[in-house]
């Protein structure tokens, strides 16, 4: 996977080389990410949005029209920028599909007669490429989900605009939207100082879905939101212990040391039921409206939770 980051604070991502490649540092660099990152299986660059600049100044803001408090990044400056990142990671793709075209018609070539060399090893045209998705974080977008982390996961080019100031100038998301898909998203009710923060939330998000980057494949399904679909879809993860048994007085609740694999698995799915009800009413709702997938102690727990069900219908 490629992912291209476009802002006016790169080292914000860590240190960033000439190409634009990450260093081994940064919410890029480090951990199973980092590793997915220098191993090559994802090809993160960060482009400085002031290199699209054209005046004196660097100037990548400018009043509103109408008026109102702030600036607004301009619209020339990230039209520019857009147009030249998804042109470079074009030509980078090329490059690689070409090479490999060459590699394997060598091959080919080898296993037969003699390889041939130059122009001709390479019959194969590169494959078209499908668009890049291109997603803007923004406090008036679309909620980040589990959900679009697994569609993003799936993408083959991600790149990412990040807005600063009151935000990006609303036609360059207009135009990119007649050339791709645009996604302009919200990772929470909150107003940060720009989508630095978003992006790398939603990278983070997404990289762990990648095949190969985890390490333990089965952590990512199991987690809160159970993004598989699996028992847990749609639930809070419940609480975890590990050694010692016992600890400042607090024990490990029985059952998980019982071995009584059914009954602990009912423990967790209460337990969890239990949090979502307490922290996440909104999933008890969603979870009881979609006619579920709850049984008869689903219900019971969430009754005792204190939420009025009535056998078929849970009231609001
Ligand atoms: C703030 C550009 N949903 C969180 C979020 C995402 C982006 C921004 N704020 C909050 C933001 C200023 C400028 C983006």
């Amino acid at each position: 996977m490629r992912i291209d980051i476009v802002t006016i604070f790169p080292d914000y991502f860590g240190p960033i080389d000439a190409d634009g490649q990450v260093g081994a540092s940064g919410p890029l660099g480090v951990s199973l990410i980092g590793k997915a990152g220098a191993r090559g299986d994802i090809d993160f660059r960060v482009h400085d949005l002031r290199r699209w600049t054209t005046d004196v100044h660097h100037a990548v803001d400018d009043s509103p029209f109408g008026g109102g408090p702030g600036m607004v990044m301009k619209p020339d400056v990230w039209g520019a920028a857009l147009d030249d990142v998804l042109a470079e990671a074009a030509a980078a793709e090329v490059a690689t599909t070409e090479t490999a075209a060459t590699e394997a018609a060598a091959t080919e070539a080898a296993a037969t007669e003699a390889a041939p060399v130059g122009p001709t090893a390479a019959k194969t045209p590169a494959a078209a490429k499908p668009p890049a998705r291109l997603v803007v974080p923004a406090p008036s977008g679309v909620p980040f989900t589990q959900e679009l982390a697994a569609a993003y996961a799936a993408e083959s080019h991600l790149v990412f605009a990040c807005g600063r100031y009151e935000g990006i100038d609303s036609r360059v998301v207009a135009d990119a939207r007649t050339r791709m898909v645009v996604d302009e998203v919200s990772i929470g009710d909150y107003v940060l100082a720009g989508g630095e923060a978003a992006v790398a939330v939603i990278v983070e998000a997404v990289c762990r879905l990648l095949p190969g980057v985890l390490g333990n494949e089965q952590s990512a399904a199991d987690d809160s939101f159970g993004g598989a679909g699996g028992a847990m879809s749609g639930l809070l993860e419940g609480p975890v212990y590990t050694r010692p048994r016992a600890w400042r007085g607090l024990e490990v609740p029985d059952v998980l040391l019982s071995g009584h694999h059914q009954a602990i698995a009912r423990w967790q799915r209460d337990e969890a039921l239990r949090r979502t009800a307490a922290n996440r009413p909104d999933l008890i709702r969603r979870l009881a409206a979609t006619g579920d997938g709850l049984d008869k102690r689903d219900r019971q727990v969430i009754a005792e939770a204190g939420f009025p069900v009535d056998g078929e219908s849970m009231a609001l």
